[in-house]
């Protein structure tokens, strides 16, 4: 057993409400209690086409935004992937005793195969061993995710145990954390799809920087039902339960009361609470994320602290890796 917590964040986009819910938002309760590493996945991130110059803003955005969502840079270690180049070497060890059936049959694979069919490339196949690199480097206990994620996380688990018992006993198998509610945030639109950052219709999404009427707007428009009672029944009424699911999380109420506050009152309401409770919640982490984006320097210096205290684990870790595979040390 371990103490060690991993997680990361693709900088693929403005993160919303679901990567906040699903992932940041537990980061910052667990750091009290383990030794976190929080990463930001740029080396992911290359698997979709990016605008160069987009994607380094945004790398610095995203430490800005976990900051800002209560992460903090003194309990955790803050590092960008790419800086950390034992990620992408011990992703080609792992890519030896993985079989290309068990990636294709990955659901993120299949469902970003379709949605990017122009771009079908290797590195988007190999998603999942990239990321059991990032998460078995660090000899890590938990991994805190949505449940999008949980496939994911098995294959980094099966490596883990392919490897030791190939080369005797190395990787700690990890473990999910996946939150008791919004571990599956729903698209505002299609409440049978879960929502992502990089969906194209921006009123699927509340990305972590909307405006308050923005936000309002957006749950006023959010699909629901033809009923007009707020119940939660995911099978019968997946865009209610995912409503209320969010309210909950924003506001600590839990169903019965969500249920019992709007008794009688119907979906227009319901759903303009759920804006300004949204809006509400967002807005001290908005401006904070502003106030530290203008202090690039000490945003550095954290991803450099990240970056070195990252790699020191990383090394030894994947020295171990190419010493019990054979390969010839000086
Ligand atoms: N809908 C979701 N509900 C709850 N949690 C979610 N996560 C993602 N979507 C939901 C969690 O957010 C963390 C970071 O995800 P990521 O950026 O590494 O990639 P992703 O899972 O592919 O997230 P997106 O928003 O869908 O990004 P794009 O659109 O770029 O693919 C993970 O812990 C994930 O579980």
């Amino acid at each position: 057993m371990s103490n060690t917590v991993f997680s990361a964040v693709q900088p693929s986009g403005v993160p919303t409400i679901a990567n906040y819910v699903g992932a940041i938002k537990n980061w910052v309760n667990l750091q009290n209690e383990y030794d976190c590493i929080f990463s930001i996945a740029d080396l992911h991130t290359l698997t979709v086409k990016q605008v160069p110059a987009e994607l380094r803003a945004r790398t610095l955005e995203l430490l800005a935004l976990y900051i800002a969502c209560g992460v903090d840079p003194e309990k955790c270690v803050l590092f960008v992937q790419s800086h950390v180049h034992e990620h992408a070497e011990l992703t080609w060890i792992l890519n030896t005793i993985t079989a290309v059936g068990e990636m294709q049959r990955m659901t993120q694979f299949k469902d970003k195969s379709l949605k990017h069919a122009e771009n079908i490339n290797m590195g988007l196949m190999d998603y999942p061993v990239l990321m059991a690199s990032d998460i078995l480097l660090y000899n890590v206990q938990y991994v805190p995710v949505g449940a999008d994620q949980k496939q994911h996380l098995e294959i980094a688990r099966d490596l883990a145990m392919r490897f030791n018992a190939r080369y005797s006993d190395t990787f700690i198998v990890p473990e999910p954390i996946i939150p008791k509610l919004g571990a599956r945030v729903m698209s505002l639109q299609e409440p049978s799809s879960k929502m992502s950052k990089s969906d194209e219709n921006v009123n699927a999404f509340i990305s972590m920087l909307d405006s308050p009427d923005d936000i309002i707007r957006k749950f006023r428009r959010a699909v629901t039902d033809s009923d007009s009672v707020v119940r939660y029944d995911e099978q019968e009424k997946p865009g209610i339960s995912n409503l209320m699911t969010i309210y909950s999380v924003f506001t600590g109420e839990d169903m019965d009361a969500i249920k019992a506050r709007f008794e009688g009152k119907g979906y227009g309401e319901f759903k303009q609470q759920v804006g300004e409770a949204v809006a509400e919640g967002l807005k001290p982490i908005q401006d904070k994320r502003a106030e530290l984006l203008a202090d690039k320097t000490y945003l550095l210096s954290i991803l450099k602290t990240g970056a070195e205290k990252a790699s020191s684990i990383a090394f030894r870790t994947l020295r171990k890796v190419y010493k019990k595979v054979g390969l010839l040390q000086l």
